[in-house]
């Protein structure tokens, strides 16, 4: 066969092979679906589709694009007989099978992504001179949500601190916000990292549990070192079970140092702020949907993009003077266990970022991705805090082992969308293919280049502060300031600040994971600790430990509340909420009908419950059945007219009940309130709507979503 006869028309012996399926012409991707960026030999930022189809050429290939005839039987001598060494096929195809993983992140490991963009306000532009916070500057980016401590295939729902990394494609290169969604850490020091997290992981032993925080390694770990006593007592509130990625906020956690074009510096924390509000499951919730949809949190983020529903952040940022202290009112900038009070240092707005595209392929973006806390661009710099120093070595190093080698930042995902001109050479995976002798500086073989760029082509340059700051001779040590052991007066203030509900959560949590150890030591210890920070708290948690409550051993200052750590009392856009709705045979579609169009007008999503699967009456689809629907996927559920029969249905009674116990709002017309009756919910309860028609109903239901819960039918609210 000659060149000529291969690419397009196929020659006459071709067409004698036997095709064992007939091939099919690309799918249409989907228009969330195109490629990643990738940077073209030019330097171009281009879209390469090809990568998106790359699976629906016509024919089947080995890999370097010979074509198949067979793949589903090796080769062997003879139909019976043992297979033959020469199949290249068959050991191409198990090889790569056989190296299909990688090793998952050492923490982080569990996550879910997606693209967007982030758009400058301008408002930061006195601070910092970087080019992406400029006014009305688009920036692509690309995030990645992840909880701590579980393996990849564990639950979304646990009880746990969430990462909320951030990647800006700038024009002057990479920017990754890392953060989490609780804005202190458990330790001060990068050198304790890998403590926290063995005793955070499963038991070396047996290895359980998994993606729990509610072990005796853990909480040995969190009862011996004062300085996670923040951090646990945030994980245990509220924040440590979200509703949804959309609805948490982040954190950059550390301070860091913004530069502006004068060269003037200052100190700022980072902050998101979900425009969806700050939500969370109950824990009831948590641990069904934990059973019922381990992939509760990547679904709806996920779901959420497909449906247009794009969910929306703002960045902001607390700005602090740059003095040679690092203090401010008194809190030390450079300790990543304490926060600023909002009331103190409004967070003020710089920025807006829309999640508006999902990843095309799950190993490719969201697992190689490869964020870098030291990834800064010109305006935006590292301080001295002894966490985030130790980041700035960890995150390179562990792509090395995780991605195989130096190279990494040339996949897709990671390469910037500004040029690269580096001196790095060689390696595993090296995919450019460098032109040029003289990879070294200065050279006079290669014209010289790469130059230098100075302040005018906005090079980055280290701001010039003075170590240490407070002045004076250097001296080695292994100490840290004496404000960084306040360990409680924090503690103290976030529980302080929050509502009666929360409370009693936080008392819940901290008793569920206590009781699961069982090392009484370190319920004691931790029992103190607890003493420590409120009495009210530590007999709470006591009485369910079945253990005496201890008195505290030191005297805190009695703190000024700062309301913006509740996640109570305040009202959010309710876009993008699921209406659980029961419908029977009996119901009239014409009024199912309106209400879905009110749900849907409303920017909110319907999901109809029917007993049975298949299409309603009209034609309309039921997309749960009674068996398969559980309160957990609902904000709110209506139980509609018609469904008298099955109003004592078992599962009809335990949504309505488990949405009741949960706060959610319920609403019900006609004979749909003898399903309240069966559940033993008093339609006078708050929360409850009964109405004639089911406009009125989810009227009354819209009223009551903004607060995300019906919070006064807990007990205690
Ligand atoms: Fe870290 C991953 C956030 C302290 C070492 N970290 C990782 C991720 C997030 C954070 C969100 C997942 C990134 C992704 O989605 O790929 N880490 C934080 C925050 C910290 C923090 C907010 C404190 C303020 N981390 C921290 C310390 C060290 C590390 C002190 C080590 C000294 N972190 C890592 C790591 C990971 C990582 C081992 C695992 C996977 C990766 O980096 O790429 O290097």
């Amino acid at each position: 066969m000659t060149d000529q006869n291969i690419p397009g028309a196929p020659s006459s012996e071709e067409a004698a092979l036997e095709e064992p399926t007939t091939p099919r012409g690309p799918l249409p991707p989907k228009p969330d679906q195109t490629g990643p960026d990738v940077r073209t030999a030019s330097g171009a930022v281009a879209n390469e589709d090809q990568a998106v189809n790359a699976q629906q050429g016509e024919w089947l290939t080995t890999a370097v694009g010979v074509r198949l005839r067979e793949t589903d039987k090796s080769l062997k001598a003879g139909r019976r007989g043992p297979t033959l060494m020469q199949d290249h096929h068959l050991r191409e195809k198990i090889t790569h099978f056989d190296h299909e993983r990688i090793p998952e992140r050492v923490v982080h490991a569990r996550g879910a992504a997606a693209h967007g963009v982030f758009v400058g306000y301008g408002t930061a532009e006195s601070v910092t001179s970087a080019h992406f916070l400029k006014k009305d500057v688009e920036t692509p980016t690309f995030v990645r949500f992840s909880t701590v401590l579980g393996s990849r295939g564990s639950a979304d729902t646990v009880r746990d601190t969430r990462g909320f990394a951030t990647k800006f494609y700038t024009a002057e290169g990479n920017f990754d916000l890392v953060g989490n969604n609780i804005p202190v850490f458990f330790i001060q020091d990068g050198i304790k990292f890998p403590d926290v997290i063995h005793a955070g992981k499963p038991h070396p032993d047996r290895e359980i549990p998994q993606a729990q925080s509610a072990h005796d390694t853990f909480w040995d770990f969190v009862s011996l070192h004062t300085e996670a006593q923040a951090h646990a007592m945030w994980n245990m509130s509220d924040r440590g079970i979200p509703r949804s990625f959309r609805m948490m906020e982040g954190f950059g956690v550390h301070t860091f140092r913004l530069v502006n074009e004068a060269g003037e510096t200052s100190l700022v924390k980072f902050h998101w702020k979900p425009k969806l509000g700050i939500h969370a499951q109950v824990w009831e919730e948590a641990q069904i949907t934990a059973g019922m949809d381990p992939d509760f949190h990547r679904r709806d983020l996920a779901d959420a993009i497909e449906a247009g529903a794009y969910p929306e952040w703002e960045l902001g940022i607390q700005v602090f003077p740059d003095t040679p202290e690092q203090m401010f009112e008194g809190i030390d900038l450079l300790d990543p266990t304490k926060i600023v009070p909002e009331e103190l240092a409004p967070v003020q707005r710089i920025g807006k970022m829309v999640l508006n595209r999902n990843p095309s392929n799950y190993f490719a973006e969201t697992e190689q991705v490869a964020f870098h806390a030291g990834h800064f661009v010109p305006g935006i710099e590292a301080t001295d805090d002894a966490l985030l120093q130790a980041r700035l070595f960890s995150y390179v190093d562990t792509q090395l082992t995780r991605l195989g080698g130096p190279n990494f930042n040339e996949i897709p995902i990671n390469r910037p969308h500004a040029p690269v001109n580096d001196m790095l050479r060689d390696g595993f995976h090296q995919d450019a293919v460098h032109r040029g002798v003289a990879p070294y500086h200065p050279n006079s073989l290669d014209g010289g280049c790469p130059f230098f760029a100075g302040n005018e082509q906005h090079a980055f340059v280290d701001s010039p502060v003075t170590i240490p700051p407070t002045g004076g001779p250097v001296q080695k040590t292994r100490e840290q300031e004496a404000s960084f052991d306040d360990h409680f007066s924090q503690v103290r203030l976030f529980w302080k600040s929050m509502t009666p509900v929360e409370q009693e959560h936080i008392i819940e949590a901290y008793s569920f994971e206590l009781n699961k150890c069982y090392e009484q030591n370190i319920k004691a210890r931790q029992l103190q600790h607890l003493a420590n920070i409120d009495p009210v708290l530590c007999s709470g948690v006591a009485e369910a430990l079945g253990l005496p409550a201890p008195d505290p051993t030191i005297e805190l200052p009695e703190p000024e509340p700062s309301p913006a750590l509740s996640m109570v009392g305040q009202s959010w856009p309710s876009d993008g909420r699921m209406i659980g709705v029961v419908v029977a045979p009996g119901s009239s579609m014409e009024e199912i009908g309106e209400l879905r169009t009110a749900i849907f007008e409303a920017g909110m999503t319907p999901l109809l419950i029917a007993p049975t699967g298949g299409v309603l009456a009209d034609g309309t689809p039921g997309q749960r059945t009674f068996a398969t629907a559980r309160s957990v996927e609902f904000d709110a559920l209506v139980v509609a007219d018609g469904t008298s029969e099955h109003a004592a249905h078992p599962q009809v009674t335990l949504l309505v009940q488990e949405c009741f116990r949960h706060a959610k709002a319920i609403g019900v017309w006609g004979d749909g309130a003898e399903a309240l009756t069966a559940a033993g919910v008093e339609p006078s309860a708050p929360g409850i709507v009964t109405a004639d028609a089911p406009t009125a109903v989810f009227e009354g239901l819209s009223g009551l979503l903004p607060q995300h819960r019906v919070w006064e039918r807990l007990a205690s609210a």
